[in-house]
Formats: structure tokens, sequence, C-alpha cells
């Protein structure tokens, strides 16, 4: 039965304090023992809701593990060896590069750059708080601006060598999005080697608590070439110059970029505001990196991936493809036929969606899969994504009608990490956190 509002509230407050470390949420119990970086930003912008002040603990926590390059690693290990695969031991990255952090236990790759999102909005939400808390928000989000401009910073200097706003990444879990069929053509050419390590998955045990974990999760096959990216990156000894010209996996991100070109508008105004340093500068990232995603999109605004080992174009019709809801920029006649795709029977209108929110691939893909992960299953926090990127470009009716879908869809109370489009099925782990922060925001 569905929740009313408060209720809904209450259950993801609950929901989230059950993946509650102290100074971290896991992003999910079993499957997800740890933190991940862009689930860290959601989870803070949910949490802005309730306490600004815990909000900006995982945001410090996360920032507390980056590089001394300024990366921010996808994955900051909890204290405990709480089971998942790759663990520390596959990654060694302390072991390997110095420019991992000596007291946090890290990944060595990145996700997509949400944070100066969640900062912008912790800093809204201090302005109707008691004084001495929007005092002690504005002292700490100072005390994080270093770490923030770094990130940035290594983003567009490593991850942009050549200053086209285009963002490299060296694996499909960089995009947050691992099997998406977005990926499908450049992982074909990751070919694990006579050197390959086995391993063993611990995902589909962590799953199996909720059932029908193989049908949802990425294939064998897909791991071991996941797996072997990370054998690749451990031989460069995760140094990015080596890693941007020899890794099999190789491509531009155009939804990672779109979403650098947002955050860096919002840190713009949270420097601005505070009288940081750096606002020209975050700018200027944002019009290069909005000029890389415009470039790569065809006459519906509909934008797309780049393979730079290959030198190919990879148009897929994936969420993905509506970046420019993001990084904005269209010219209205290709912003109103990117708003049209959105709607059409091809996304949002199509007449089998139990909710009118956007699947992950177009259910008339020959790759989607209405259970599989990134093939297809509605993901809240992408649902909040473009939410938020059409509230933010003034679309607001058609935002209107995406937010009431999607609180429809979370009123199950469960905050699973995906949904199937057509049955609403909760899939995937749960309760998952960044799914609860999503709802507590959508419900504010
Ligand atoms: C998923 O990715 C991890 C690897 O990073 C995994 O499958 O083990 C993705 O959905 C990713 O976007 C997400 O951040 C992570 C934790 O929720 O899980």
């Amino acid at each position: 039965m569905a929740l009313t509002r408060p209720q809904l509230v209450a259950r993801a407050a609950y929901a989230l304090r059950g993946n509650d470390q102290g100074r971290l949420h896991v992003a999910a119990p079993n499957l997800y023992p740890h933190m991940w970086s862009w689930d860290a930003a959601f989870v803070a912008i949910g949490l802005a809701r309730l306490s600004t002040l815990r909000a900006l603990d995982e945001l410090e926590t996360l920032f507390a593990a980056q590089w001394r390059t300024g990366l921010v690693p996808h994955i900051v290990f909890t204290d405990g060896d709480a089971p998942y695969e790759p663990g520390p031991k596959r990654w060694t990255c302390r072991e390997l590069c110095a420019d991992a952090p000596s007291g946090a236990s890290t990944s060595g790759l990145i996700q997509p750059p949400v944070h100066g999102v969640a900062v912008r909005r912790i800093l809204d939400a201090a302005r109707s708080a008691p004084a001495a808390e929007r005092r002690e928000v504005v002292e700490r989000i100072r005390a994080l601006w270093p770490s923030l401009l770094a990130w940035h910073r290594y983003l567009a200097a490593y991850r942009d060598a050549d200053g086209l706003g285009q963002l490299m990444i060296y694996h499909g879990w960089e995009s947050g999005m691992d099997n998406s069929p977005r990926w499908d053509a450049p992982y074909a050419a990751v070919l694990p080697g006579a050197e390959f390590v086995p391993f063993r998955r611990a995902d589909l045990n962590a799953l199996g608590l909720t059932g029908g974990a193989p049908s949802q999760r990425p294939t064998d096959a897909e791991y071991a070439k996941y797996q072997w990216l990370i054998q690749e990156l451990r031989q460069v000894r995760y140094d990015d110059s080596r890693a941007r010209d020899s890794l099999s996996f190789r491509v531009a991100d155009v939804f990672a970029a779109a979403i650098f070109v947002a955050a860096n508008e919002e840190l713009a105004t949270v420097a601005d505001e505070l009288g940081l340093p750096g606002a020209d500068e975050l700018i200027g990232y944002a019009d290069r990196f909005r000029h890389g995603v415009l470039a790569t999109t065809d006459e519906r605004g509909f934008a797309a991936d780049l393979d730079l080992r290959a030198g190919t174009v990879l148009r897929t019709e994936t969420i993905a493809g509506f970046a420019p809801l993001l990084s904005g920029g269209l010219d209205p006649a290709r912003q109103a036929a990117l708003l049209a795709e959105l709607t059409s029977p091809r996304w949002c209108g199509h007449p089998a969606l139990q909710y009118a929110v956007p699947p992950t691939t177009s259910p008339l893909a020959v790759e989607f899969d209405p259970v599989r992960y990134w093939r297809g299953p509605q993901w809240p926090p992408m649902t909040w994504l473009l939410i938020w990127g059409l509230e933010r470009s003034g679309e607001q009716e058609a935002a209107l009608a995406i937010r009431e879908a999607a609180i429809d869809q979370l009123a199950d109370g469960l905050f699973a990490e995906y949904y199937d489009p057509f049955t609403s099925a909760p899939l995937g782990a749960r309760p998952q956190s960044w799914s609860a922060a999503v709802a507590l925001d959508l419900l504010a």
C-alpha cells in the first residue's frame, strides 16, 4: 500500500538512519557496505533537508579521502573489512601510488561530480536554519572549498587534457552506469589477458537476500572486464598520464560532463555568495564542458558519448542522451525537441510504464532490459537529476509531472536501488541510501 507523504518522509529518514555509520552512509546494506562518491553527494542532498551539519559530515568524510592529484575516489572503504569485490586488497592504491591518501582506504577511480550541487543545496537549506547553524555551515564550506576546487581542477586538467570539454573515463564504473548499453561497443574491445587474476563475485550472494540477483546484475563476462580494467590501472600505478594513453577503455562520458557543467555553475554561485576564490575559473570550466556536451547533440538535442580510443561517436538510446537538460545551452528549437523526446513514447510517454519517470534505456531500444541494472530500470537519483535539471532550466511543467510520478513510485517506502519500469517491482539492493535521500528532497 502506498504511504502518505508524511509517512514516506519518516520512512526515508529511518532507512537512511539504518545505513548511517556516524560520518558516512554505506550505499546499501550487504551489497554496498562502503561509501560511494556520487551516492554520498545524493545522500548529502537529501540529508540537507534533515540536518545541514550531518549532510556536511558526509562530504567531509568523502573529501578526507581525496588523492593528492585532487581525485575524489569512487569508493571509500569503511573500517570494517565488509565484503565487497573488488575490495582494498585488489585495488592496493596506497601501495602502488604515492598520490593515494594515507589515512583512508580507497578505490582508484572517480564518479560523476555531483558534489558541487550538494554544497549549493546545503547552503540553501541553511538559510532557514538558526543563525549558529548557518554560521557553522558557512565555516565548514569555507574549509572544504580548497578540496572542492582541487576536485574540479583535477577533472579539468587530468580528464580533459586537450581542453575540449570531454570528460574522459577509464572504466564504466566511473560513469556510475556500469553496464549501460552506452558502453557495449567500447567494452567489446576490453579483453582480459593471460595474466588475469581470478576473483570471486560478492554481489550475487549479497543480493541473494532479495532474490533474482543474476538477472538484475551485470553478467560474469562483464565483471571479468571490470576487474581486468582495474588490473590495467594497477599496471600503470594509477598514473593518469599513463592511463589516458594505454587503457583499453577510454571514453568521453557526456552525462558526467553535463553534471560537471552544472556543478561548476552551482559552486560559482557559492563562491560569489561567500566571497570564496575561483568563481571565474569555475564558470570557465562550465562553458568549456557545455560546449563539449552540445557538440555531440543530434537534431533532437540528444547527446552522445565518444569512444576516444576507437575515435567513434557512441549514439545509444540511453538516459545519458538527456545530458543537455543538465548542462543547458541548447537553442530553443532543440530544447523543445529534447523535451518532446523525453515525454514521447520512446521515454516517459511509453504506454506500458507504471510511472512516467525516465527509464535508463529507452523501452524501444533493442538493448532494453526491464530488470537488468543500468540497461532499462528506473533509478531514483537519475530521475532526481532530470527533475532538478528541468526545474533549473525553467521547464516547470515537465519537471512537476516527473516529480509527481517519482514520488508515487517511491511511495512503496522500500527505497529500492532501481525499479522495473513496467511493473515498478523493486530491484537490486534496499534500502539504497540515495533512493531514500532523493525521496526526502522531493518531499521537502
Ligand atoms: C553501482 O556500482 C558499483 C561499482 O562502483 C557496483 O556495482 O558494485 C552503480 O550503480 C554506481 O552508480 C553506484 O554508485 C554504486 C553504489 O550505489 O553501485
